[in-house]
């Protein structure tokens, strides 16, 4: 069946890195997330001045109606991680491996120090919504930091100069600190820039817990869980939440590490996770 010929075809693809793996040093915490002088930089600069400059409130409206439609595919969760496989994100200065090896770094992290299972399961899809880019989307509308649009953006996002660029930076009725919104108002009534986040989590909502829900939402909002420059804009649950969002952070950043996951060993694991919570087949 499909998913015996994926496993042969991810087993080919991804042999025993017991060998490359080995020359490998560490890599400190203050070393991640840098966007001045990383070997990336420019890739991720250009990257970030387009999404900058084309993230407005309408867009995001349009992106919306469009993909919350869910009709372009059904697919298996697998179908989505193989093509993840082809992937690799030019928004992030920290890694060049293929998205399938982040999100198996990421749930293996989270599995090792104990949690839950759906936490581990929360890892390991937390960016399967990149498979937007599978439907022709370019980076720029799929990955990055997200950011709330219809409002002033903040200047503690990631090359926030960029924004000048955008035409609501000018326009009276968003760039205001709560422009189209009110104080506290809630995240779930705030638009954020469109990408991975939001469609994942419009597609998992009714199969995983709050917190879940919370990660995969708010996991690329760093200005608010980093920086916290969106309070004025969060209710009591949000405040609640993000100290879920936060801890889930660790396991995404720094476990970016050109070390490369086990697939083999790993599968029959994360089969099994995976079909305790989701159904076979979801709509995209
Ligand atoms: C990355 C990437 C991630 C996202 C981060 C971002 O470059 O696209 O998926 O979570 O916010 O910095």
């Amino acid at each position: 069946n499909n998913l015996d010929e994926w496993e042969d075809d991810l087993l080919m693809r991804y042999p025993d890195p017991s060998e490359d793996n080995e020359e490998v040093k560490e890599k400190q915490k203050e070393e991640f997330r840098n966007y001045v002088d990383s070997e990336r930089v420019e890739t991720v600069k250009e990257f970030y001045r387009i999404n900058h400059t084309y993230q407005t409130y309408d867009f995001v409206c349009s992106k919306e109606q469009d993909f919350l439609q869910f009709n372009r595919k059904e697919m298996s969760i697998w179908e989505a991680v193989e093509f993840l496989n082809t992937l690799v994100d030019d928004s992030d200065p920290d890694i060049d491996l293929d998205q399938t090896q982040h999100l198996l770094q990421t749930s293996e992290a989270i599995r090792a120090d104990g949690h839950p299972d759906w936490f581990v399961l929360t890892g390991f899809i937390h960016d399967l919504g990149k498979v937007l880019c599978l439907f022709g989307e370019p980076q720029w509308a799929v990955v990055g930091d997200t950011f709330p649009v219809g409002c002033a953006y903040s200047d503690k996002i990631v090359y926030s100069e960029f924004f000048k660029e955008n035409p609501d930076f000018t326009d009276e009725r968003f760039n205001t600190k709560f422009g189209v919104y009110t104080e506290n108002c809630g995240l779930d009534n705030v638009k954020m820039s469109w990408g991975h986040d939001e469609y994942l989590y419009q597609i998992m909502k009714d199969y995983l817990p709050d917190p879940a829900l919370y990660m995969i939402r708010y996991h690329s909002f760093y200005s608010q869980h980093k920086e916290n420059a969106y309070l004025h804009l969060m209710n009591e649950k949000d405040i609640e939440m993000f100290d879920w969002v936060r801890k889930f952070n660790p396991y995404d950043l720094y476990t970016k590490a050109p070390v490369k996951p086990d697939v083999k060993a790993l599968l029959p694991y994360y089969k099994e996770l995976v079909a305790k919570y989701l159904p076979e087949k979801l709509k995209f």
